[in-house]
């Protein structure tokens, strides 16, 4: 059977900043750029992202190519570390200023609608070094000034705004399970971080509005991992467990950023386990005021969930972990090189759950994708990667993505993590996920098979069942 999208759907591609444009010029340091110079072994294969895919000085053939398999859409995020020269001030690098000018306007010019993103876990690291980063209100509002310079910069031709990609990352990876720089294991300083982001998300969203990007056909969202939980069974323990994980996991900033207040169940037990984060009467007046107008919804793999084995009242420092355990399903599907569970179906599962709870809310899949180690090893003489279990991964996720429009979400694009093979936060070049290859030896890059097929669907505005 056919499906068909509507003829303005957004067939994209996302990147970040940090992850394609290489360190090249930049002033300050970002947490990854640090961490690197002090543990370049924390990374796959000691690769760091200094040079990455070399957007910042091949943009132009860059572009070309995104453009020649049918991209209409772009998601890349503006780097804080290269666009702010002071960061208290939030005064300007000029030669930032050019160079995102140039990108904005070379998109442009090759139809493709270019979506930025503000922060993409690249907070620069000196803020973190004398504020505690995202621990600090202080840094909050530098955020929001750094913000206020991409709006007033580019918010002429740049119409779609994210404030953060994927906000929990940054609790999970630096404030509780140690795998991003610097490793904290802290819950009430996680709290602390999450209701920070929220509360730098809804600033950044008045800044928009108060200058009337909002008025001038501009739209602002955020982008988030909608991981949907999934319980082991319908015993109440396990239910609860599920109920928890999907409380903190997601609806920590899916409520707060669409209805403007943070889910009441999750603030009561972070009250009663004496770690709720400190905020103001005009702070959460804020959040109220300044809720998202589009979503962006990451999603790689689902959730599943089961009560934990230890009892949540009878274990020592406070984390989210006590309240659940991750469960394994038998015979589920798996992309091995990565370790995800590969589930459609969960799409078509956010699609009901945002028209259901949450408003009927424009959003798009901002990310989605299959990461594959040694993808080299797909290559055919011509050296085109065959990467037909790439066209099954997305053909897949896009009938269930269907299916959920049909029945009316208000979904309206779709965009595969990433254009072109680039760097990746610890995997470094480990899985490679783009439509395009990259040679990180001799930055020779080659369309793969997925790329020519995306462009036919780009075209046809249709997918098979
Ligand atoms: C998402 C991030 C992306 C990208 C992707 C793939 O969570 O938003 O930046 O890195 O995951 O992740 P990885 O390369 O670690 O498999």
């Amino acid at each position: 059977m056919k499906r068909y999208f509507d003829k303005d759907f957004w067939w994209g591609a996302a990147t970040s900043g940090p992850q394609s444009e290489g360190r090249f010029n930049k002033k300050h340091a970002n947490m990854f750029d640090y961490w690197y110079e002090v543990e370049p072994d924390a990374f796959f294969d000691n690769v760091g992202p200094d040079v990455t895919s070399n957007f910042y000085n091949s943009y132009k053939d860059d572009i070309a190519l995104m453009k020649s398999i049918g991209l209409n859409s772009v998601r890349t995020s503006i780097q804080w570390s290269r666009l702010i020269d002071d960061l208290e001030l939030g005064t300007l690098n000029q030669d930032a200023v050019d160079f995102y000018n140039d990108v904005i306007d070379e998109f442009i010019k090759n139809d493709i609608k270019p979506i930025i993103n503000l922060h993409h876990f690249d907070l620069p690291v000196e803020l973190y070094h004398k504020y505690g980063g995202w621990e600090s209100k202080k840094v909050v509002d530098m955020y929001v000034l750094f913000a206020k310079q991409c709006f007033k910069l580019f918010g002429d031709r740049v119409k779609d705004w994210f404030t953060h990609n994927e906000p929990i990352v940054v609790v999970e990876g630096e404030y509780l399970h140690e795998f991003h720089y610097p490793k904290l294991v802290d819950g009430k300083k996680a709290v602390q971080v999450a209701y920070n982001l929220n509360l730098s998300s809804a600033k950044a969203i008045k800044e928009f509005r108060s200058l009337g990007l909002d008025k001038d056909g501009g739209r602002i969202g955020i982008i988030l991992n909608l991981t949907p939980t999934y319980p082991s069974s319908n015993e109440s323990k396990d239910l609860e467990a599920a109920e928890f994980a999907e409380l903190f996991n997601n609806r920590l900033f899916l409520d707060t950023a669409a209805h403007g207040e943070f889910p009441a169940k999750l603030v009561e037990i972070l009250r009663k386990d004496n770690v709720l984060w400190e905020s103001t009467d005009s702070e959460l007046k804020i959040i109220k005021e300044n809720t998202i107008d589009v979503l962006g919804v990451n999603y790689y793999h689902p959730n599943r969930v089961k009560a934990p084995d230890v009892s949540p009242n009878s274990v020592g420092a406070w984390l989210p972990d006590r309240y659940y355990d991750e469960y394994l399903l038998p015979g589920r599907r798996m992309n091995i090189d990565r370790g995800w569970e590969i589930y459609p179906k969960a799409l078509y599962d956010i699609a009901m759950n945002i028209k259901e709870n949450y408003n009927n809310i424009p959003w798009f899949v901002s990310e989605n994708g299959m990461g594959i180690s040694n993808e080299e090893n797909f290559m055919s003489e011509d050296g085109v990667v065959q990467d037909d279990y790439r066209i099954d991964f997305i053909n897949e996720h896009l009938i269930y993505l269907h299916k959920g429009i049909e029945e009316g979400s208000n979904c309206f694009g779709y965009h595969l993590w990433t254009p072109i093979d680039c760097w990746s936060w610890v995997n470094a070049y480990k899985n490679r996920y783009g439509l395009i290859s990259n040679n990180i030896h001799t930055q020779i890059k080659t369309i793969k098979k997925s790329g020519y097929w995306f462009k036919e669907v780009t075209e046809l505005k249709c997918i098979e069942d």
